[in-house]
């Protein structure tokens, strides 16, 4: 028997593209049942090219599953993926809710996939979308060089802070369109009024800010990036500091890295690794005016890595540039990839 597959949050953001996902990639469940709040209950989506009726959240919607995926806000999450786990399901969890629970493994199947079997509360979870979209390629050159030290800036996509933040900026964007806006101090301030999910007008501007605020200063955000990278690569001492920005794109983060080594790095070597690395793709000739942006990768499956530099005054440091489409490997992607493992396991028995 193939295995049954509930996604919880099927009509959100991430879950329409998990439906796409799951109709793209190799067959491998056997039901695939939609849940989704009492609200979106009834409706009906496509997934494999069969039109599936929507179920309400409840208990009794778990039974019979296997693996449920969980694309819902944290909240949600923190309440319903124990239920999954306690009524015989593997629960895959892509909010924050338990992340940094030693009893849950954070699994990125290229880099840690063993991880996901060690999983005592019977949930595993899915990293937060910034790291994911720079993990893969930074666990590739780690397996090489040893990785001591990362220093990385964001430059995230609105649709990390979900459809409102989609919404805002195509908002914001008619708003300025045609006009002159964007040239005088406070001049988008003042014309887009309310700023959305944003703490300031996104459209042709750059806010400093994903998340909320924690002790000394930092977002949510860059502690994620930190905590996360250090749980999934197995260093809870490696040294990070992220700066996580928002930039007026609508999908796909990249991300500056300096990266630090045990070793000396050399480009080609880090060229070599990155072409082979299972996920990534090297795309890195700036003569050519070749580098990922995010509208080129948007819609793709790997991490594109490009920039790729040895730092002028170290020559245990790389420096990169690179972009990960945030809704696909940033979440639905990745949780799809682990639900494949967990589905690979049942069916080896
Ligand atoms: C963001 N990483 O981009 C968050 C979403 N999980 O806002």
């Amino acid at each position: 028997r193939k295995p049954t597959l509930a996604v919880v949050g099927a009509t959100g953001a991430v879950g329409t593209v998990m439906l796409d996902i799951l109709s793209t990639r190799e067959n491998v469940w056997g039901e695939i049942r939609l849940i989704a709040s009492p609200r979106s209950a009834g409706k009906k989506l496509v997934v494999r090219g069969e039109e599936v009726e929507v179920i309400a959240l409840s208990e009794e919607a778990f039974d019979g599953v296997d693996v449920a995926m969980f694309d819902v806000p944290d909240e949600v999450s923190a309440q319903w993926a124990p239920v999954a786990a306690a009524r015989g399901a593997v629960a895959v969890d892509n909010s924050g809710a338990f992340r940094m629970d030693d009893d849950v493994p954070l699994v990125v199947p290229e880099v840690n996939a063993p991880a996901a079997r060690n999983r005592p509360r019977g949930i595993i979870s899915n990293p937060n979308c910034t790291t994911l979209s720079m993990i893969v390629a930074l666990g590739a050159l780690h397996a090489e060089f040893g990785l001591k030290e990362l220093v990385v800036a964001s430059y995230q996509a609105a649709s990390g802070a979900g459809q409102p933040g989609v919404d805002t900026l195509r908002d914001q964007i008619a708003k300025v369109a045609g006009t002159e806006l964007g040239t005088a101090t406070g001049d988008l301030r003042a014309a887009v009024g309310d700023t959305g999910p944003f703490p300031a007008p996104l459209v042709l501007n750059a806010v400093p800010w994903a998340g909320s605020l924690k002790e000394g200063g930092w977002s949510s955000e860059e502690l994620k990036v930190r905590n996360e990278s250090r749980k999934i690569l197995g260093l809870p001492d490696l040294r990070v500091s992220a700066t996580c920005v928002r930039i007026p794109v609508i999908t796909t983060h990249s991300l500056a890295v300096h990266a630090v080594f045990e070793n000396e790095v050399s480009v080609e070597r880090a060229h070599g690794i990155l072409r082979e690395a299972p996920g990534v793709v090297l795309y890195d000739n700036p003569g050519a005016g070749e580098f990922p942006t995010p509208n080129d990768v948007v819609g793709t499956d790997p991490t594109w890595v490009g920039r790729v530099r040895r730092a002028v005054d170290d020559p245990l440091a790389l420096d990169l540039f690179l972009c990960g489409d945030n809704l696909r490997k940033g979440a639905a992607l990745n949780t799809a990839q682990i639900a494949e493992l967990i589905a690979a396991e049942l069916s080896a028995g």
